[in-house]
């Protein structure tokens, strides 16, 4: 057994996206192509001696092999332990709790969140810093960096690593450490919320379905959902982590849920619905007849935490990435704490959550989180609304209902156009971009333009600034278009439309959300040239 120095040359394009480096399954099984972006992990860190690691994945397809490859390069890296999930299986939250929890230096976490599974479907690798978060920018352009030069990777020839049994064993001086994979995340969960009263919910015969979609959330939902908290076997469906997802897209909104949407919807409904996506940290949130909005969820969160007792004390502060809804600000004001917009990403909270000026965070894509740990926690949210549910007696919908009647009614929708020719892609954007500075005063069917932009984010922490993160039309009554490319996407470009409307009178809070919101998707159209420029007619999914 000894170190190997392979030779190897760079390959284009391995920048991390808005969550890691992700690409087709085929992609990274090239040789090379893992081992290079690991090297320049490793090149980042620089000495590794005395330092721990945390590695898991979500199950997917190339999970098993990764995690191979990764412990023998670690190994050569001089890292002292490594702490990985059994059956190499940890969920994105799960590795931040156990980074924080074990103090160690940070993680790799192997995932494509919600992007499709298994041979033809995608893969992904991220790292995750001490405080157990994403790493930041600068982070990820050195690791960038290091992918465009490096000429050669280390890594072990030892023999695997068995990953199913748990308990500690050594490859070339490294310990290896197996650890369950939910022990240390349900520990947490467990001080953070009234679990004696969800207990009794069920006890009283409350009904719920968690859909695990056949990824990384499975194994934690049952051991906390059904285990911990008593409720009957059968509440977690589809809660065993398959490499493909069972074929399904591992991400919980009402398109790719649509079953347990329509469950929640017909006769025989369960008292509470619940989907979490591929690596468990997005989540949905469904009532009878009723899937939340996430923006409305993290607000009703926030309006109703100190209900939790994790959050007794109250919450300092709030942040939500800029496309999210501004629900969450108005609960932040009727609160007096502050409320912070930030671009895309969950990077982008952890300076505010370690300087502790930020308690909860948000955003519209299904994901919500908390400063227990530094990335979205799908489970996490699940387990709120089940605490406020237990401890109010109170159902999904009189919550929301309540909520839209305090604060008014964010209508929210946001509307995807996937696989477009990347090119006209980025024309209709640079199109979109010359406008801006006229756009400001202008009428617009009907709406007046307050401020039309390109999000430029400064951290009110360290002072880093990221621009271009999404072009914003503001109108004077604070409904709002915007519009911003993916950066998770395998496959061309996808562009987003996120449309809001806000409507204070309680008379106007039953209409259909794409009829409240056909003025702005006009305007929206419009002002994008979107159809004459990409082709597309619709959206290839409304959430
Ligand atoms: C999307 C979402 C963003 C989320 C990111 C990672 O990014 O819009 O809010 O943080 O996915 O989520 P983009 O760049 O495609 O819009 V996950 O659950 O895929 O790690
Ligand atoms: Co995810």
């Amino acid at each position: 057994m000894t170190i190997q120095t392979v030779a190897t040359t760079p390959f284009a394009g391995q920048r991390p996206g808005t969550s890691g480096l992700r690409k087709k399954v085929t992609e990274f099984q090239q040789p090379g192509y893992l081992e290079n972006f690991v090297e320049a992990i490793f090149l980042t860190l620089g000495d590794c001696s005395g330092r721990t690691l945390v590695l898991g994945g979500d199950g997917r397809y190339f999970n098993r092999d990764a995690i191979q490859t990764i412990l023998h390069m670690a190994a050569a890296h001089g890292v002292a332990r490594m702490l990985v999930g059994r059956g190499g299986i940890l969920s994105t939250p799960a590795v931040s709790c156990v980074i924080r929890k074990h103090g160690a230096f940070g993680g790799i976490v192997l995932s494509a969140s919600h992007n499709p599974g298994g041979p033809d479907g995608d893969f992904g690798i991220k790292y995750n810093i001490e405080n157990g978060g994403p790493a930041p920018e600068k982070v990820t352009e050195a690791i960038f960096a290091h992918t465009q030069t490096l000429s050669a990777y280390r890594i072990s020839d030892a023999p695997p690593v068995n990953l199913d049994e748990i308990g500690t064993t050594s490859l070339e001086g490294m310990q290896v450490e197996v650890i369950d994979p939910v022990a240390d995340y349900a520990e947490l969960m467990g001080r953070l919320f009234d679990f004696d009263a969800i207990r009794a919910l069920f006890k009283r015969g409350f009904t719920m379905k968690f859909d695990g979609m056949s990824a990384v959330s499975g194994p934690y939902a049952r051991a906390i959902i059904e285990g911990v908290l008593g409720a009957p076997a059968g509440t977690v469906i589809n809660g065993e982590p398959l490499e493909d997802f069972g074929g399904h897209h591992p991400d919980p909104n009402p398109v790719n849920a649509a079953e347990l949407v329509a469950l929640m919807n017909g006769p025989d409904a369960p008292d509470f619905g619940a989907a979490s996506d591929g690596d468990g940290d997005r989540n949905m949130i469904v009532g009878r007849g009723i899937a939340v909005t996430p923006s409305d969820s993290l607000a009703i969160i926030a309006a109703n935490a100190t209900l939790a007792p994790g959050y007794a004390a109250g919450i300092k502060g709030i942040a939500r990435s800029m496309p999210t809804s501004t629900a969450a600000d108005r609960v932040a004001e009727a609160l007096g704490i502050s409320c912070f917009e930030t671009p895309t990403g969950w990077k982008y909270f952890g300076n505010l959550m370690d300087a502790g000026m930020v308690t909860l965070c948000g955003e519209e894509s299904y994901g919500t989180g908390s400063s227990h740990v530094r990335e979205k926690d799908g489970l996490w949210a699940v387990l709120f609304w089940l605490n406020l549910l237990a401890v109010t007696g109170k159902p999904v919908e009189q919550f929301v209902a309540e909520h839209w009647a305090r604060f008014g009614r964010n209508y929210y929708s946001r509307h995807d156009y996937e696989a477009v020719d990347a090119t006209a892609a980025d024309a209709m954007m640079a199109a979109l971009c010359a406008k801006l500075p006229k756009l400001a005063g202008q009428t617009l069917g009907g709406y007046r333009v307050a401020l039309a932009d390109d999000f430029v984010y400064t951290d009110p922490v360290d002072g880093s600034v990221a621009s271009k993160q999404g072009v914003r039309i503001v109108m004077s009554d604070g409904s709002r278009i915007v519009f911003r490319l993916s950066g998770t996407g395998t496959e061309g470009a996808t562009i987003r439309v996120y449309l809001e409307r806000y409507e204070a009178d309680p008379a106007r809070h039953h209409l259909e959300t794409q009829q409240a919101l056909s003025g702005l998707v006009a305007i929206a159209d419009g002002v994008s040239e979107l159809r004459q420029r990409t082709g597309r007619q619709r959206p290839s999914v409304i959430t």
